[in-house]
């Protein structure tokens, strides 16, 4: 171990990026105001209350269309040098179909928004898609019609065309997986479809289909006058193998595969298209189970090559990890589905500290782990957590030591990864503020500062974790016996 007085010589750079990040439909509220268009978290949570652990929806959770400027110095007082935010689509296009007939409502709410941030030198990222699809766009079949790609180009060069003077980091879409395996795949997020054989696959070749036409669409057309940067937001667990075994080694490898590489290969990988091991085994198992085809779509050469390389930069949103086994700690999966593709066991520390997300622990070289193996998977591109972060629930409060011990660890594991070369450039917590947590509801909370949710202020309070992100992103320095001394928070 490191003495402290050695980990406080650690620095990370001037030029790092610390921020933190929330999502439209999880902080805005204002679900039908001024204009805005119905989206699939909007209709489902309206007509299907009982998804919801505490029944409860996003109509206007912290409220931040109307508390935005709070939120700003908020992140002033957090001396940040970043916000990651997202753009709600059916806000700026109610009528998504007409991608010209622009909500200038929506567009001012965006316009004040990043403008409060520049006044105070605060980067803006911006996120292009964070789940919170225009309704009309599901009913006509989401991210599962061919067309969505063409949508999805036509909303992004809107927002590129409205934002793009000053917002120079942008993101494509937030999480494949959950919006895929979890929405089209699964029934744990919009729109629920729980389409378990092919859902999953269709959604991940479009989803990358369209990301690829925002991408050129960016890069072709507006970067040239505007210089900024476009990426993608890949949600990535650390998951390595429970022994040293051959078998456990590539069934990691499989479920590596299975959980993000079949969104991260087609774009970061040489050679492009989904990983190689997995494509063979879905294929092998359609066969079997008596699908025509693979149910893993094919790329076309063209499609390949059009998707190969999009990105400037990767996102990646980490939270926690776990081991995997080729013959212990396995389910049945009865049905065809990604979780029967690649069919192992999941192995789950009792060491590991529990949140209050079932999904949660903390795995202490997770990020470490992750980032060194995508430095050397991919060529070392440049990357950004855009996410990370700890649940609590609502009665932990202020006093959130747990939240402090996970912002501590994952940010040593960010100092370890700078040392080892990794071409890491920032940091967003997340999450800013306690907001919507999808199915959760607001039962599980992430947020620096507590959002008192039965006010009509909806009043934000600083956590010590606040207080403890302040002292690093202040000196750049990680002091592990740094304590607050009192829980006052200014502006320096
Ligand atoms: C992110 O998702 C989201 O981007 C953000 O909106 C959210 O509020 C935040 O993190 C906290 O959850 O995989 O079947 O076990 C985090 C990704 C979401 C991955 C929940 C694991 C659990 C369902 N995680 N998911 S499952």
């Amino acid at each position: 171990a490191v003495s402290s007085n050695a980990q406080q010589e650690r620095r990370f750079p001037d030029d790092f990026l610390f921020g933190a990040a929330t999502a439209s439909y999880q902080i805005e509220g204002a679900w039908n105001v001024d204009g805005k268009g119905e989206s699939i978290w909007d209709r489902m949570t309206h007509t299907k209350p009982h998804l919801i652990k505490d029944m409860t929806n996003g109509d206007i959770a912290a409220n931040s269309y109307y508390n935005y400027k709070r939120d700003v110095e908020m992140i002033r007082e957090l001396g940040l040098d970043a916000y990651r935010f997202s753009i709600s689509w059916p806000r700026i296009l109610p009528n998504p179909l007409a991608p010209y007939e622009v909500n200038q409502a929506g567009v001012d709410f965006y316009n004040n928004y990043i403008n409060e941030m520049l006044k105070y030198n605060i980067t803006p990222m911006a996120t292009i898609y964070h789940w919170d699809l225009p309704q009309k766009l599901q009913d006509l079949g989401g991210l599962l019609s061919p067309m969505f790609p063409e949508w999805f180009e036509h909303y992004a060069r809107v927002v590129y065309e409205k934002f793009g003077d000053r917002v120079k980091l942008w993101t494509t879409f937030n999480e494949p997986r959950e919006m895929c395996l979890l929405g089209y795949g699964g029934d744990e997020k919009a729109p629920f479809l729980n389409l378990t054989d092919i859902g999953t696959y269709y959604c991940a070749k479009n989803l990358l289909l369209a990301h690829a036409r925002a991408y050129h669409a960016y890069n072709n057309d507006f970067k040239p006058t505007q210089n900024g940067e476009c990426g993608i937001v890949i949600n990535i667990s650390w998951i390595g193998p429970l022994t040293d075994s051959e078998e456990d080694n590539y069934a990691a490898e499989l479920k590596r595969q299975a959980e993000w590489g079949i969104y991260a290969e087609p774009i970061f990988s040489e050679q492009g298209g989904f990983p190689k091991e997995f494509a063979e085994v879905v294929a092998q198992k359609s066969i079997e189970q008596g699908y025509a085809t693979s149910r893993l779509p094919e790329l076309t050469e063209e499609e390949r090559k059009f998707i190969q390389g999009s990105f400037d930069f990767l996102g990646i949103n980490h939270y926690t990890g776990y081991l995997v086994s080729a013959n212990e700690y396995k389910t049945a999966n009865a049905v065809p589905s990604l979780l029967d593709d690649a069919d192992v066991g999941v192995y789950i520390s009792d060491d590991w500290l529990p949140s209050a997300s079932d999904w949660l622990k903390m795995v202490p070289d997770s990020l470490y782990n992750l980032l060194t193996h995508l430095k050397d998977k991919y060529n070392n591109p440049p990357v950004y957590i855009t996410e990370s972060g700890w649940s609590e629930v609502p009665e932990t409060g202020l006093i959130d030591d747990e939240r402090i011990l996970f912002y501590r660890t994952a940010l040593n594991n960010a100092l370890d990864c700078l040392e080892a070369g990794v071409n890491l450039k920032g940091y967003m917590a997340w999450s800013l503020m306690d907001n919507y947590e999808w199915i959760a509801g607001y039962t599980e909370l992430f947020g620096l500062y507590e959002v008192d949710f039965k006010s009509e202020a909806k009043t934000r309070t600083p956590r010590k974790s606040a207080f403890v992100y302040k002292q690093i992103v202040k000196t750049r320095v990680i002091d592990p016996d740094y304590e607050p001394t009192d829980m006052v928070m200014t502006i320096d």
